[in-house]
């Protein structure tokens, strides 16, 4: 009925708790800041900006997307596929309320979006529903045959008019590109790690020591 319906909330994920909420979003600004200066990323400028003579401030570009979270299922308060049955998975009733430590490998930035990439536990993928990689088919034809957990990110900021569910597809793409055997160019060396372009606006940067971020496993209604 309507009732049960409405207990469902919009999406369950991890919330990272606040204290590093902001280690995360300033580690994501220095990249940003760093990544727009170096000469490389102004030899491809036109993929953010269309016109060759154009400068991109990518600190402007993004806006950020409320509290930073990894979404494990979008439910639509019980309108989404496979939404009751998620809530009804013991994992999830167990879990819920619990603090995990999350643990941010990557972060990435294209022309829709910036995010990090989640690297999941054995433990922390009994969250993850089945088909989370599957449902991305349509936009991401080679998503179903990555591993399961290849979604799992944290929206950093999206460009105007982009919509937050954009940056996991993101992710998958240059999941899926690196499956193809796809190495990308390895651009420099950063203090961070190496930083690695994909084509299309798409660089990656692998975290030589991943951000551990502790993370409370909850629910959210707007
Ligand atoms: O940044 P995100 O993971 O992308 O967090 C938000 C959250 O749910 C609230 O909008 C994500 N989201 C939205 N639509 C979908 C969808 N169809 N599939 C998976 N995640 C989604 C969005």
């Amino acid at each position: 009925g309507p009732l049960e319906e409405m207990s469902i909330p919009l999406y369950f994920g991890w919330f990272l708790l606040s204290s590093v909420q902001d280690k995360v979003r300033c580690t994501s600004m220095d990249f940003l800041k760093t990544l727009d200066t170096l000469e490389a990323f102004k030899k491809h400028m036109t993929d953010f900006t269309g016109k060759a003579e154009k400068e991109v401030d990518l600190e402007q570009y993004f806006e950020a997307k409320g509290t930073l979270h990894c979404t494990t299922k979008f439910c639509n308060y019980g309108k989404a596929e496979g939404a009751k049955e998620y809530v009804q998975n013991p994992a999830v009733q167990d879990f819920y309320g619990s603090t995990f430590e999350l643990s941010l490998s990557a972060l990435f930035v294209t022309p829709r979006t910036v995010g990090a990439r989640v690297s999941l536990t054995e433990e922390q993928l009994k969250l993850w529903p089945a088909d989370a990689e599957k449902e991305a088919e349509s936009a991401v034809p080679a998503a179903a045959s990555l591993p399961l957990g290849s979604r799992a990110h944290v929206t950093l900021g999206c460009a105007e008019g982009v919509e937050p569910v954009q940056t996991g597809l993101d992710l998958l793409q240059i999941l899926a590109l690196q499956q193809e055997g796809q190495q990308g160019e390895l651009v420099e060396e950063m203090e961070l790690g190496p930083l690695t372009y994909y084509g299309e606006g798409r660089w990656l940067l692998s975290l030589r020591e991943p951000i551990c971020a502790p993370a409370c496993f909850s629910s959210f209604y707007k």
